[in-house]
């Protein structure tokens, strides 16, 4: 089996013009790979430490030269002569190293960098995709994509409260059919805001982001969109939120800001209630703040047998928040972020123990990305029911979707695509 041999990392730029990581490894078998690391805006409180410089007169703060040092001083030194075939052994060595408890001696930037650049090296000295040499048997299904056609909250400067207004294409038979569907749906959307007057701008997601007049309004123009490109809402072409309700939530007073006003948690659950009955509405991540668990139990008691309830700044993708979540059945769906913990080997941990539990996993992006496409192949050699990656626009969210046509091509007619069994419900 293939040795590492070389380590190396530079900053680069992000999607949002942000500094960011990648890193290159060598085996000594000659295999090269590349890996980029993301980076979120409305971050949870308890992801791991993504160490950025702080020197106020570059880049305003964020350079990442002292991880890019990390990696190519500490970390990479120290991994050479290991295997590349032992993502476990490799990952654990490393979060010794680091010694902390959030990574933030290196940096969950600096150690995901070294973890997802190994693993495509790996697949590389194997000659298989990232998909099959994490998964070397299948059975390889296709996630149904969550598209998320208009942005707001830390996204966008339009103003409205909820983050992401996602279309969820659930019709076609094959992940390509549901890919049409999401980018016929995103232009018809586009030429109905311009007849509109509304803006056509993009977010950082590269869904629209007007300004509306209500988060409902939101709810309404991509309903009518879907039907105006010739889908049947709640049969084809679901609908998905990510409230990111943490960016809205005021400790002080344990409320909401919403529409401005402050409403709390079951004033919330509430809405979402309507909201469903009003519209298709299959998933709800983050409704509610990431520490407000008795609200999540409610919102869980209440609705989780009629949508997905997706727990983001919630689980952080982080093991002991996952269970905390399933001893008290709370949510019913993890999304999972290889930076929100740092390592591959405990992003799979996080898959396995959410799956066992029957939660549903849906692999995402970050507002902040690059144009490595590892998602992807990690959603399917999991088997994760759903991705998350964005809108029909911009190179670095279409970078995922791609990747996903050329698996579904290289699987031929074995390729199966999640379709409405993505979501575990009645
Ligand atoms: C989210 C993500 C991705 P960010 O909240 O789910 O859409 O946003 O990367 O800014 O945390
Ligand atoms: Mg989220």
């Amino acid at each position: 089996m293939a040795k590492i041999s070389k380590v190396t990392a530079r900053e680069i730029l992000d999607s949002r013009g942000n500094p960011t990581l990648e890193v290159d490894v060598v085996l000594d078998d000659g295999s090269f790979a590349r890996a980029g690391v993301p980076s979120g805006a409305s971050t949870g409180a308890h992801e791991a430490i993504e160490l950025r410089d702080g020197e106020k007169n570059r880049y305003q703060g964020k350079g990442v030269r002292k991880a890019v040092t990390h990696v190519c001083e500490s970390l990479g030194p120290k991994v050479i002569g290991l295997s590349a075939n032992d993502q476990a052994g490799l990952d654990h060595f490393m979060i010794k190293l680091d010694g902390t408890e959030n990574k933030a001696k290196f940096g969950a930037n600096a150690i995901l960098g070294v973890s997802l650049a190994v693993a495509r090296a790996n697949a590389a000295s194997q000659k298989v995709p990232l998909y099959k040499s994490l998964n070397k048997t299948g059975p390889y299904k296709i996630p149904v994509p969550l598209m998320n056609v208009i942005n707001g909250g830390a996204h966008a400067d339009n103003g409205l409260d909820v983050q992401e207004f996602m279309i969820v294409p659930v019709c076609g038979g094959r992940f390509s059919e549901a890919l049409r569907a999401g980018s016929e749906i995103f232009h018809t959307l586009k030429a109905d805001l311009k007849k509109k007057c509304l803006s056509t701008g993009v977010g950082d997601e590269g869904g629209f982001a007007p300004i509306l007049k209500s988060n409902r309004q939101a709810l309404e123009l991509v309903s009518e969109a879907v039907t105006k490109a010739g889908y049947k809402l709640g049969t084809d072409v679901f609908l998905a939120l990510d409230v990111a309700a943490t960016e809205t939530f005021d400790p002080g007073t344990k409320k909401y800001r919403w529409e401005e006003k402050s409403i709390t948690s079951s004033d919330l659950i509430s809405t979402y209630a309507t909201w469903a009955k009003d519209f298709p509405l299959i998933s709800v991540e983050d409704g509610l703040s990431e520490d407000d668990w008795e609200g999540w139990k409610n919102l869980t008691t209440e609705l989780g047998k009629k949508m997905q309830l997706v727990g983001d700044d919630l689980f952080v993708t982080n093991k002991t928040r996952i269970q905390r979540g399933i001893d008290g059945k709370i949510a019913n769906s993890v999304l999972i972020k290889v930076n929100q913990i740092g390592t591959l080997t405990e992003t799979l941990e996080s898959v396995t123990l959410a799956q066992k539990a029957n939660y549903t996993t849906v692999f995402s992006h970050r507002s902040g990305e690059t144009e490595d496409s590892s998602i992807a192949d990690l959603a399917v050699a999991t088997g994760s029911q759903q991705i998350k990656t964005g809108s029909l626009c911009r190179g670095e969210r279409i970078a995922k979707y791609n990747q996903l046509l050329r698996i579904e091509e290289e699987l031929g007619a074995t390729a199966q695509f999640w379709g409405k069994n993505a979501f575990n419900l009645a």
